[in-house]
């Protein structure tokens, strides 16, 4: 019998511009309740600039609310920039940040060879740095993410004992993002213990339209391979592509293990007849909630971790139908280890 939730171990610890460049949003010059307990810089007022490569999409969404919302309680002006995919102008909006001597740069993905140098220029000048999916050597850098090799390996495992060890599979990867390369590296590991599997395509795109974009490469594969069994699909953008195509050719019997979770991913997912079974996800409002306490922390002084893992779980079809879930929130209400409340934080950080 197979558990319908399993959870991988803890290993450590919109005003945005769309079209590029920067904006502020000031999430509120009004101090917060909270905020009589904040500590004198804080009440004062702290200036974050987040820096984006990618912002639409579900994950991305979700991801910036909680931010946000973690930013107002600490009396954060957050300025968010949004490169849309153009990595250039993710380096034009990290050297614009740095310029600007906020308290904090938060950078929210981007290709290594982009982010690197202007990471280490913006240390180099005293500004603390969190990296949020980003491949970073620097150490005075706080690199944040979703546990992401062993997501990999969760949801590939998923798949494999979801086909019965063996099989044709499609494989969705774009090489450079860093959690895409880290699930990679636990897809691979997968793939080495179960020679029953035979991964017959790759291909994937992502970009402003990532679903739909995918959704085309799809159509081929799903052509060319009549015999599929799965497809993995580590990414909601992703497996929201392949259902489409899927349904699009009338395709059945082909089963889909992604990544990530939100409320039209489990409408998605708990549709009759969906082939997404399964994805491995955290609460993408709670890790950009991680991200901003853990800027905050370096702003005031206190310890981090270096390296923060938030561990993502398990989460399948039968799941989310035999549990009536339907939301994002009735989700967090029946799967209690989405909460990181206790990640990145202080006493003086109010638990909300
Ligand atoms: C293009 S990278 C997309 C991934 O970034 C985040 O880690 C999300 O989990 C998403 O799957």
């Amino acid at each position: 019998m197979l558990p319908l939730v399993a959870t991988l171990a803890v290993l450590a610890g919109c005003g945005d511009n769309t079209g590029g460049g920067s904006d502020s949003e000031a999430a509120s010059s009004t101090p917060t309740a909270a905020a009589a307990k904040l500590p004198p810089k804080f009440e004062q007022g702290v200036k974050i600039a987040l820096v984006r490569q990618l912002g639409s999409g579900d994950f991305f969404q979700q991801w910036l609310l909680g931010a946000r919302e973690q930013a107002k309680a600490l009396n954060i002006d957050l300025r968010i920039s949004d490169a849309r995919n153009n990595n250039d102008q993710q380096a034009t909006d990290l050297q614009r940040a740095i310029d600007q001597k906020p308290d904090a740069i938060i950078v929210d993905h981007g290709l290594a060879s982009t982010v690197n140098p202007l990471i280490d220029k913006a240390v180099k000048a005293g500004i603390p740095v969190v990296a949020f999916d980003v491949e970073t050597s620097n150490k005075d850098v706080v690199s944040i993410q979703q546990s992401d090799v062993d997501a990999g390996k969760a949801i590939s495992e998923e798949m494999a004992k979801g086909i019965g060890g063996q099989g044709k599979v499609g494989y969705v990867y774009v090489a450079g993002f860093a959690p895409l390369d880290r699930r990679d590296s636990g897809w691979k590991e997968v793939k080495k213990a179960n020679p029953g599997l035979q991964q017959v395509a790759q291909f994937g795109k992502v970009s402003d339209a990532t679903a739909n974009d995918t959704q085309e490469q799809a159509n081929a594969v799903i052509t060319a391979h009549p015999d599929l069994k799965a497809v993995l699909a580590p990414y909601d953008e992703f497996a929201k592509g392949v259902v489409l195509a899927l349904g699009q050719a009338n395709k059945t019997g082909v089963k889909v293990y992604g990544a990530d979770i939100s409320t039209p991913d489990i409408a998605v997912m708990t549709k009759a007849d969906s082939p997404w079974v399964a994805t491995i996800a955290t609460d993408p409002a709670n890790v950009g909630r991680v991200a901003v306490r853990a800027a905050a922390l370096k702003v005031n002084g206190d310890p981090v971790d270096r390296d923060v893992l938030i561990k993502p779980s398990v989460i399948t079809q039968e799941f989310l139908r035999q549990n009536k879930i339907a939301t994002l929130e009735q989700l967090r209400a029946k799967l209690p280890q989405l909460d990181t409340r206790d990640t990145a934080t202080a006493d003086w950080i109010p638990k909300s």
